[in-house]
């Protein structure tokens, strides 16, 4: 799409205008929590997407890596439900022109901004062959609402959980190519406190900034032409097991631990890890060669 002189004095007149979208608020098994913006969720400063896979704003967006006051407080096994919208609650959410993937991720709780290898996919809804819908064409539908569930197996403790939006709409051109275009990333990130009985600590440990890539068949796509179905970016979603033993330890000499694990607050004092060298999380979409998955886990 070439901007017109119209259009380019609309975006220069700020982001009121724009068909972007960000997040409202949460509810928990369907009691509302109330506008959570800079209360328990990371809000960012306008709801413009991020389209640099390298800039550490893609775990959680501008301002992410700030902690807010508040967690939303849910038992594993709820149902969250995440409240879009773009200018005013319950508007029209988001660009009806803005299509792509819906995808939630948990890690545990940091105060940092979350560009690190800490991430679990929980969630994750791409494109309906048979409908032809698009997850962010029923986000729009259903009055910017998006359901998943808490996996039930998950420790009781403080998360962050990252939902994003990703708009494909001019993903038929690489950012690194054409900044004005590529993948738009709507990340939004809610700090969740965890109570209930169980006991696992996701570890895909996964890191946006090193996982998505401009290569990605999910990140560039072409709306535009003939499809059928479409690869949803990212690891496999967690299927609520903790991660398999490790069978051998320190095969790689790891001789410092990774900075991540200064950064991770609940777990630092006592974090255990080791490197495998079996396959890291599958990846549903590309033939990556094995590598090694960092398991990182809270001792009691
Ligand atoms: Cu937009």
């Amino acid at each position: 799409m070439h901007l017109s002189a119209v259009a380019l004095a609309l975006v220069l007149a700020g982001s009121k205008v724009s068909a972007h979208t960000t997040m409202f608020s949460v509810q928990v098994d369907g009691a509302d929590q109330g506008d959570g913006r800079n209360v328990y969720i990371r809000s960012p400063p306008n709801n413009n997407p991020v389209k640099d896979l390298a800039s550490p704003d893609l775990a959680y967006n501008v301002n992410g890596g700030t902690a807010v006051s508040s967690f939303v407080k849910a038992t594993a096994g709820a149902t969250l439900t995440f409240e879009w919208f773009h200018n005013t609650r319950g508007d029209d959410i988001i660009d009806a022109n803005h299509k792509g993937p819906i995808i939630t991720y948990i890690a545990p709780f940091i105060t940092g901004n979350g560009a690190a290898p800490i991430w679990t996919k929980i969630a994750e809804d791409g494109f309906d062959g048979a409908t032809k819908l698009w997850a962010i064409d029923k986000l729009r539908s259903n009055g910017g609402k998006v359901s998943f569930v808490l996996p039930a197996s998950i420790a009781p403790g403080q998360y962050l959980v990252r939902q994003e939006l990703i708009a494909l709409h001019e993903a038929d051109a690489i950012f690194t190519a054409n900044p004005a275009r590529g993948a738009q990333f709507y990340p939004s990130c809610v700090q969740v406190e965890v109570a209930g009985s169980g006991s696992v600590v996701p570890g895909e440990n996964f890191n946006f900034n090193t996982g998505y890539t401009y290569a990605d068949p999910g990140i560039a796509f072409n709306i535009y032409a003939a499809f059928t179905s479409y690869a949803i970016p990212g690891p496999k979603v967690f299927d609520g097991a903790a991660a398999p033993a490790v069978s051998s330890r320190a095969v790689v000499g790891l001789t410092t631990p990774p900075a991540v694990l200064t950064t991770l607050s609940t777990v630092t004092r006592t974090a255990e890890f080791s490197l495998a060298t079996g396959p890291g999380p599958v990846v549903a979409h590309t033939t990556r060669t094995a590598r090694p998955t960092l398991h990182i886990r809270a001792a009691k």
